[in-house]
């Protein structure tokens, strides 16, 4: 399998860590969508990371439904989000909430790097922040306990999504260490295992 993408992308180090927590091999191409829009453009016609080459030359996108192909084909009893039940449904909860945070931590860091200085609407910026800041803080509320994994006693796609989240909120600028600190504690921990730390970019 060939994976698409940067890991500095939280999406496609998502998908990295998948690979890695699945003990899948796979060669990575480290391209991003701004600045090799022809390769990115070729694996997926949004233009955007990560993509991911299936040994058979299809190519799956986005983050979501490449990581539920790696669950439906290489999860067996225990995929990273459970198949059905209650589980399912709060690991899904935990996703969509960091994949959300995410997208709003970069819709403030696109507005910073692509808006002409005098069109910056700070504003804007602030508020995208705000709720990224906010889901995170739901999450930390649930890191509380200080157990090893969020959910299930065991790794599932809600650490690996509140992983990365909390990378790129750090990295734009949140405090996570004083805003959410039990969150901060649970990726210090995860950081310690192989497909956390071997995908840092
Ligand atoms: N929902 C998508 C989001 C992917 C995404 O936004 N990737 C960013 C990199 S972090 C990108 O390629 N941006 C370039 C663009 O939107 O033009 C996923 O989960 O894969």
């Amino acid at each position: 399998m060939i994976l698409i993408g940067i890991n500095r992308s939280p999406y496609t180090r998502r998908v990295a860590i998948t690979l890695q927590a699945y003990g899948l091999q796979y060669e990575q191409r480290d391209v991003s969508g701004f600045g090799n829009r022809e390769e990115v453009r070729a694996a997926n016609p949004l233009g955007r990371i990560p993509a991911l080459v299936l040994d058979s030359g299809e190519t799956l996108v986005d983050s979501g439904a490449i990581v539920d192909h790696l669950d439906e084909t290489y999860g067996g009893d225990q995929p990273l989000t459970p198949a059905r039940g209650d589980g399912r449904r709060a690991v899904l909860r935990v996703s969509a909430l960091m994949m959300g945070a995410c997208d709003k931590g970069l819709q403030a860091a696109y507005h910073r790097n692509h808006v002409p200085v005098e069109k910056l609407h700070q504003p804007w910026i602030d508020d995208c922040l705000m709720q990224m800041a906010t889901a995170l803080k739901a999450v930390d509320a649930k890191a509380a306990t200080g157990s090893a994994y969020l959910l299930l006693g065991r790794l599932t796609q809600a650490d690996i999504t509140t992983f990365v989240a909390e990378r790129l909120a750090r990295g734009i600028g949140i405090d996570t260490e004083a805003a959410m600190p039990n969150l901060r504690a649970l990726t210090r921990r995860l950081l310690e295992e192989p497909p956390f730390r071997s995908t840092e970019p």
